[in-house]
């Protein structure tokens, strides 16, 4: 019989792929998806006829549980969050609800569904913060800079503590970075990418951008979800990181996609805006991903000049055909 999987936060960026991949694995694809006045679902407008949508929310016990309960999940792989971390100290307890307290939520409605249910939680490389060691793995301290970080500290240690208090089939996967054509506008790489694409055509004639200096080990989405889905299907649960090993600035980014759209040097175009420099910064990502690789046979395929080229591509498209209709 098919397997059944939940997933929370569905329409993001990484809802969309692991939807795709779950699809081709043969399961049946439940998304829950919070109630807006306009539904748009654009990243998953391509599947929405082979997956079923049932509006729930990560700040409603109730619904969570009552979804659970009426779908009867095999496996539960829990993305949605507040995932943009500028917007995590303006809405800093907002944020603990989402992505903190909404991990304890889901986890509920699995102790009191159906223990059986394997869970799946998305961690961040931004609970390494100030890294306390260089590369990271799954047993580098945390020292989160953000109450984003904070918040996905407490969701990684409550999925560990429901794994060890009632034996949950629950894993944490901390995965740093990854991209795609689909990330959200306001994220540096999709904003670079597009931003460059928009000079290209004429559309814009200058992008502005924070810190430059930031490094972070930066992977494609669709490789990441294949890490996910590995995560479950192994004899026991356990935590991983999910990396490509190599690091980059933001700088090495701008300069890629400048280039790939045959810009030449980005320095006439690229201005440090104030606006976009956060409180505390997280200067420097990378991550060993020995563990996935071992024990899940996973590897990254896309490169970091692979993922800038494809992202620049992407958008020269979208806009130029949206500039013809
Ligand atoms: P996105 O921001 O693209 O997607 C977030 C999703 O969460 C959206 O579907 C959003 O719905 C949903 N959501 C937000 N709040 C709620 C709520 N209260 N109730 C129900 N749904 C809600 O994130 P990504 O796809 O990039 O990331 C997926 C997960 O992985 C997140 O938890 C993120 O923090 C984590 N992560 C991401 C990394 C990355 O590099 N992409 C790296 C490490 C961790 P809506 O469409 O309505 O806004
Ligand atoms: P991050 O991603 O905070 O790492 O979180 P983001 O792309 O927002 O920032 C990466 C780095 O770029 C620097 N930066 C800018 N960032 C944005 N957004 N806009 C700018 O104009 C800009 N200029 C420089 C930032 O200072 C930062 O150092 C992402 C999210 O997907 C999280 O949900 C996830 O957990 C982590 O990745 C791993």
């Amino acid at each position: 019989m098919a397997k059944t999987a939940l997933v929370t936060g569905i329409t993001g960026q990484d809802g969309s792929y692991i939807a795709e991949l779950l699809l081709r694995e043969g399961y049946r694809v439940v998304g829950m998806t919070r109630r807006t006045s306009t539904e748009v679902h654009e990243r998953i407008e391509h599947i929405v006829g082979d997956v079923e949508i049932i509006s729930g929310d990560l700040l409603d016990q109730s619904s969570i549980t009552s979804i659970v309960n009426d779908v009867r999940p095999d496996e539960i792989y829990n993305l949605a969050a507040q995932s943009f971390v500028p917007a995590s100290w303006s809405q800093p307890v907002l944020t603990g609800e989402f992505t903190a307290l909404g991990v304890t939520r889901v986890l509920e409605a699995i102790r009191h569904v159906e223990p059986a249910i394997r869970f799946y939680q998305a961690s961040s490389s931004e609970m390494f913060g100030k890294v306390q060691e260089v590369p990271q793995r799954e047993t580098t301290p945390f020292y989160p800079r953000s109450p984003y970080g904070v918040a996905k500290v407490y969701g990684h240690w409550i999925t560990v503590n429901y794994r060890e208090s009632y034996g949950i089939f629950a894993c944490s996967g901390i995965s740093f970075n990854h991209e795609s054509e689909r990330r959200g506008k306001e994220f540096v790489t999709r904003k670079i990418s597009d931003g460059v694409a928009r000079i290209k055509l004429g559309l814009a004639q200058e992008l502005r951008l924070g810190n430059l200096d930031a490094q972070r080990d930066w992977g494609y989405a669709g490789d990441y979800v294949r890490a996910m889905w590995l995560m479950l299907q192994q004899e026991r649960p356990d935590d991983y990181v999910i990396a490509t090993g190599r690091t980059h600035s933001v700088r090495d980014f701008v300069r890629t996609a400048f280039e790939v759209a045959g810009l030449g040097s980005y320095e006439k175009y690229v201005a440090v805006d104030p606006r976009f420099v956060r409180p505390a910064e997280v200067d420097m990502l990378v991550g060993d991903a020995g563990k996935a690789r071992a024990v899940l046979g996973w590897e990254p395929e896309v490169t970091f000049e692979q993922l800038v080229a494809m992202m620049v591509t992407a958008d020269l498209d979208r806009l130029a055909a949206h500039r013809r209709t």
